[in-house]
């Protein structure tokens, strides 16, 4: 019997992680009887007098929100991380180091309304909220050395609260995720004398075997080693180093793709698909008097969702304590995403 990777069991490499990803396709078959989740609502009134996210309302803190009509951006109440705090003193023992967090936290609402999302906004709209992307990162990364703007959706997602928002995390130190990336662009960089991911792109172009959406200026696509089930990245064509070097044509493209990716999402179950979704890109702050050249900016889209609105992917056992597992083939996943059409249901 010859290799069959749309059949047969294998591990895939994740150059971003050095990790590996095991890959089991024919598990796609086995029942299932365990945890059936709520299906995620979309049914949100455009208007809650009670959600401190809405225009007008009072927040618990006691400010209120004021009356916005495009998008809002406040302090947030409840921060992870604060400017000024006292840090530990440096630590030499390997096995109790600690050392300073500082930083700020913010909340961006997309839009006035409750019930609109990135796949029913307008591109104008969606574009405001771009444009505001690029001055967190312009302000916050003048002082902070890593600028996280992220967005989770959907309760399953640990969403609070149904408006349309993001969060933006900026901090004095570079958190895991992106300083293991920083650490493997960089080697591919030194070795290969172009940054990984324009190789990557390119190569995925060629192969057309992954891709779920394109314009002219970015592509969606299920990468080779995506570990959720629907994952996807959103990678631009050429090399942009920060959501700063974004061009207007690149911010109109990207504010396509991300209504077209969140309208496909969303159309796969025929509701609001959760996920988390952010965005890397080089680092800031006194990262700026660095070569960068080996980042490229990108957005990765984690939803949980495996075979209906109901069911979602855990990641336990194997994943906890061996490696990552996925049984739904990325090109599977992709060819679903693709087959959608790029029109949100509800807007049909
Ligand atoms: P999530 O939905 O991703 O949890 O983000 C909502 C954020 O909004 C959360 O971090 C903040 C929470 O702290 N928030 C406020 O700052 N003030 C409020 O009155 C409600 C929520």
């Amino acid at each position: 019997m010859s290799f069959d990777p749309n059949e047969h069991q294998h591990n895939r490499y994740n150059p971003l992680k050095d990790e590996w990803v095991l890959v089991s396709p024919h598990r796609m078959l086995r029942p299932w009887s365990g945890q059936v989740e709520n299906a995620p609502t979309d049914k949100t009134p455009s208007f809650d007098p009670n959600n401190p996210l809405c225009p007008g309302v009072e927040r618990p803190c006691g400010i209120k929100t004021p009356e916005y009509d495009s998008v809002y951006v406040f302090k947030n109440d409840y921060p992870a991380l604060l400017e000024d705090s006292p840090s530990p003193n440096d630590n030499n023992d390997d096995l109790f180091k600690s050392i300073s967090a500082k930083g700020t936290c913010r909340v961006i609402c997309f839009h006035p309304k409750s019930d609109m999302h990135l796949g029913t906004m307008k591109n104008e709209e969606i574009l405001d909220v771009i444009n505001e992307w690029v001055k967190q990162t312009e302000d916050l990364g003048k002082k902070y050395v890593w600028v996280q703007i992220f967005e989770n959706r959907g309760a399953i997602m640990g969403c609070s609260n149904p408006h349309p928002h993001c969060q933006v995390w900026a901090s004095n130190f570079l958190p895991n995720e992106p300083r293991i990336k920083d650490k493997n662009l960089k080697e591919y960089y030194q070795k290969n004398g172009r940054p990984l991911l324009i190789d990557y792109v390119k190569k995925e172009l060629d192969k057309q075997e992954r891709i779920v959406y394109e314009n002219d200026e970015f592509v969606v696509l299920v990468p080779y080693w995506a570990f959720w089930p629907f994952e996807t990245m959103v990678l631009p064509k050429k090399q942009v180093l920060r959501f700063t070097d974004l061009n207007e044509t690149q911010r109109n493209c990207l504010a396509d793709v991300l209504k077209v990716l969140v309208s496909k999402y969303d159309n796969v179950f025929k509701c609001s698909f959760p996920y988390s979704m952010g965005f890397h890109g080089a680092p800031t702050g006194d990262e700026y008097k660095r070569n960068q050249d080996h980042w490229s900016f990108h957005a990765m889209f984690y939803p949980p969702l495996l075979r209906s609105a109901t069911v979602k992917k855990f990641m336990v056992g194997y994943e906890m304590f061996a490696q990552v597992q996925r049984d739904l083939t990325p090109e599977k996943a992709a060819k679903v995403l693709r087959d959608q059409n790029k029109i949100h249901y509800k807007m049909n």
